[in-house]
């Protein structure tokens, strides 16, 4: 079972992920190709010559890019953590680095610390950064790992010595506190090379927790498959990152934004089994977040701030409860959050053999009257009746103060 010994991440369960760099310029288009993948694979997608690829350093420059901005915007969505890609596949490091010129200083005509400025900007708004470092793949550099390519005559270990390990002491020892790395596909890294990364991160800064993706079963806590949902509860510290559209770079082509109501409902359900969920937005190529990403998570930051009680620092529930369609279910101690996503006139729940002791609205405490039913089996079922304008409403949370600490209570389907 993996434990991050972090209480912050335990406690966050909403963080944004950023995903960008030189493929921003691309936007999910090459030459008039397309493509129909996630963008920031398009230089290994449409086979680009690293040689052509550089070339957009040339073009980036991302004037609308604020880092303070954005920092406020994810404060405002509800997330407690930014994670930011520091260096993606494509191999350009999106900060000052000393140990290669493909960085955003000294190859853009921008020619600013991205990563510097964020750093700033987290610090001034009291946000945990963590920074993304695609450690094995790295498509620029001649001895880096390519996915689906044949790697057989790189010498990996040099490219780890030369680039990857000095960038990850550069990361850790230029831009304050980093709350945690985002390694990512680790490919054939050895068990060996996934322990001198983590004891070089150990090493600068003690507290930074290493994501699952390290490789060999190596990470500080489980990070699950990209927007999968693990079927059974996960006792550990876990962390599902999941996209808002179907790319995590840019892709000008792709305005397949999920709802409100779907972002809603993934974040409870995994809030519920636990996890923390890490939403991605992919700014564009002149540092602008996309317009249908911010439509939703205005909405779906509303929500996380009238409910942030049921959500912050909240305690998995074990019950099987997301075959459920009308709500998600967390805890704290004392108190039992009934999240409603559909509309009901009143809430049913069998087996509630503590005793309830107060029901109300969460959001503006609205006392809620409820009765208590013995049924023949000798359980007991709980009517909470809701008023009635709330009969056509969604996305809300009921809190029910228990005399447990931990409620034991099956909700009714239907
Ligand atoms: O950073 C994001 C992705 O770029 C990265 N992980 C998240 C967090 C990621 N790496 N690999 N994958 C996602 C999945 C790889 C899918 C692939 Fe493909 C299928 C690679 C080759 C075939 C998609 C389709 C990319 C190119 C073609």
């Amino acid at each position: 079972m993996k434990d991050t010994k972090q209480q912050w991440f335990k406690d966050a369960k909403f963080g944004l992920f950023i995903h960008w760099g030189l493929y921003s310029v691309l936007a999910g288009e090459y030459k008039g190709k397309r493509t129909d993948r996630i963008a920031e694979w398009i230089m290994n997608y449409l086979d680009i010559p690293v040689k052509e690829y550089e070339k957009l350093a040339l073009q980036f420059n991302p004037t609308g890019f604020n880092a303070e901005e954005i920092v406020k915007k994810a404060k405002e969505w509800g997330m407690r953590y930014i994670v930011f890609t520091a260096k993606h596949h494509e191999g350009f490091a999106m900060y000052h680095s000393g140990c290669s010129k493909y960085n955003v200083v000294d190859a853009t005509p921008f020619g600013r610390d991205i990563l510097k400025e964020l750093q700033l900007a987290c610090e001034k708004y009291g946000m945990k950064l963590g920074v993304y470092y695609s450690q094995a793949q790295d498509w620029h550099d001649p001895d880096g790992l390519r996915y689906g390519k044949d790697n057989s005559h790189k010498n990996y270990q040099a490219y780890l010595d030369r680039k990857c390990m000095p960038q990850l002491r550069e990361i850790l020892t230029g831009y304050g506190n980093i709350a945690l790395i985002w390694f990512d596909t680790p490919m054939e890294t050895t068990a060996e090379q996934s322990r001198a990364m983590i004891d070089l991160v150990k090493f600068i800064q003690p507290g930074c927790i290493i994501s699952g993706r390290i490789g060999n079963q190596m990470g500080g806590y489980m990070t699950t498959g990209d927007n999968f949902i693990p079927r059974l509860p996960y006792e550990g510290d876990w962390e599902l990152p999941a996209t808002l559209n179907d790319t995590w770079g840019f892709n000008q082509y792709d305005h397949n934004w999920k709802n409100p109501d779907d972002v809603i409902r993934l974040l409870l359900k995994i809030n519920s089994r636990g996890g923390n969920y890490l939403l991605n937005i992919g700014p564009d190529s002149l540092g602008r977040i996309p317009e249908g990403s911010i439509r939703v998570l205005d909405t779906v930051g509303q929500f996380v701030r009238e409910n942030a009680e049921a959500i912050y620092d909240s305690k998995r529930v074990d019950i099987y409860a997301y075959e459920l369609e009308w709500a998600q279910f967390t805890r704290k101690d004392y108190k039992l959050f009934v999240h409603m996503l559909q509309p009901k006139i009143r809430i049913e729940l069998l087996n509630v053999g503590n005793r309830v002791k107060r029901a109300y609205l969460l959001k503006d405490g609205t006392e809620l009257s409820y009765k208590v039913m013995k049924v023949c089996e000798g359980d007991s079922v709980i009517e909470v009746e809701l008023p009635e304008y709330l009969h056509s409403r969604k996305n809300y949370c009921v809190c029910l103060e228990t005399e447990e600490k931990e409620p034991i209570f099956e909700p009714i389907k239907g």
